[in-house]
């Protein structure tokens, strides 16, 4: 860990979450003003009861930017949801690869599929049970993209960096990682498309892993010479995220 970032950081600096971007968009757009913070998750669930009616007669497309419900916090720490359309959607695959690559969704998906169900864990303490998500397994776009077998120069591919299109967002992950089965680059989830809010049109899966390494909106992956730390990460998080035995979790019940 290096020394610019709290010990214990918390997600909720951020984007609170009880409180949800969207929700904090929709209400400054229904005028009803938000203070600084909303904490707690009843005050959250008032809010969603106060929206509910407000949402499903919305033809403004302002539900978009709602979370999608089933227990998911919608989190950005650029405090916008950044939007994509599909057809113009490209994944680039670069730095120590032999093959660059620009990924169209249409690519990806004629890739070998692979899907997993799972829960999806925030290191903030949510959990969303049972979540299916469909993508490409994170090796065989790696595959695709020639990792360098190296060692010219000292620099030795031993790591992989994405980046997010939210122009702020980066994770992680060492190559060992990375080519884990349960690693993916998404582009399904509850059995659709992902969604704007949740990163779509292609995000990051890292399943044995919490959230923060899901890297939503993901615009580009990198194969690198060493383990860069990610958003979080520079705040103090820690870089290996495994559920239940990272960031002071081990001693806690899971
Ligand atoms: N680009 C980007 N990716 C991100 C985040 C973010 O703020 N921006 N938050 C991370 C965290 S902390 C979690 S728990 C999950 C939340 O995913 P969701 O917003 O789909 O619920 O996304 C992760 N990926
Ligand atoms: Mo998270």
């Amino acid at each position: 860990m290096d020394d610019t970032g709290p010990a214990t950081p918390a997600e909720a600096e951020v984007v609170d979450p009880g409180a949800p971007v969207g929700r904090r968009i929709v209400l400054g757009m229904l005028g009803l003003g938000v203070g600084g913070v909303l904490v707690g998750a009843r005050l959250s669930d008032a809010l969603s009861r106060l929206l509910a009616p407000i949402t499903a007669a919305d033809r403004t497309g302002l539900s978009d930017l709602l979370p999608a419900g089933g227990g998911f916090r919608i989190y950005t720490v650029t405090g916008s949801l950044p939007s994509a359309d599909e057809a113009s959607y490209r994944l680039t695959v670069g730095g120590l690869v032999d093959r660059p690559a620009s990924l169209s969704v249409a690519d990806l998906r004629a890739m070998p599929a692979t899907s997993l169900t799972k829960d999806f864990q925030c290191v903030t303490g949510w959990r969303v049970h049972q979540v299916p998500w469909v993508g490409v397994r994170l090796a065989d776009v790696l595959d695709r993209a020639g990792v360098q077998a190296g060692g010219a120069r000292g620099t030795r591919a031993t790591a992989v960096r994405f980046t997010s299109f939210d122009g702020s967002y980066t994770e992680s992950l060492t190559m060992e990682q990375a080519r884990r089965p349960d690693v993916m680059v998404a582009y399904s989830m509850q059995g659709g498309p992902i969604s704007r809010a949740h990163g779509g049109p292609v995000r990051l899966y890292v399943a044995p892993m919490y959230g923060y390494k899901s890297c939503k909106w993901l615009s580009g992956i990198e194969v690198t010479d060493r383990v860069q730390e990610g958003y979080w990460e520079r705040r103090g998080y820690d870089v290996d995220a495994w559920i239940g035995t990272s960031n002071g979790r081990d001693d806690e019940p899971v």
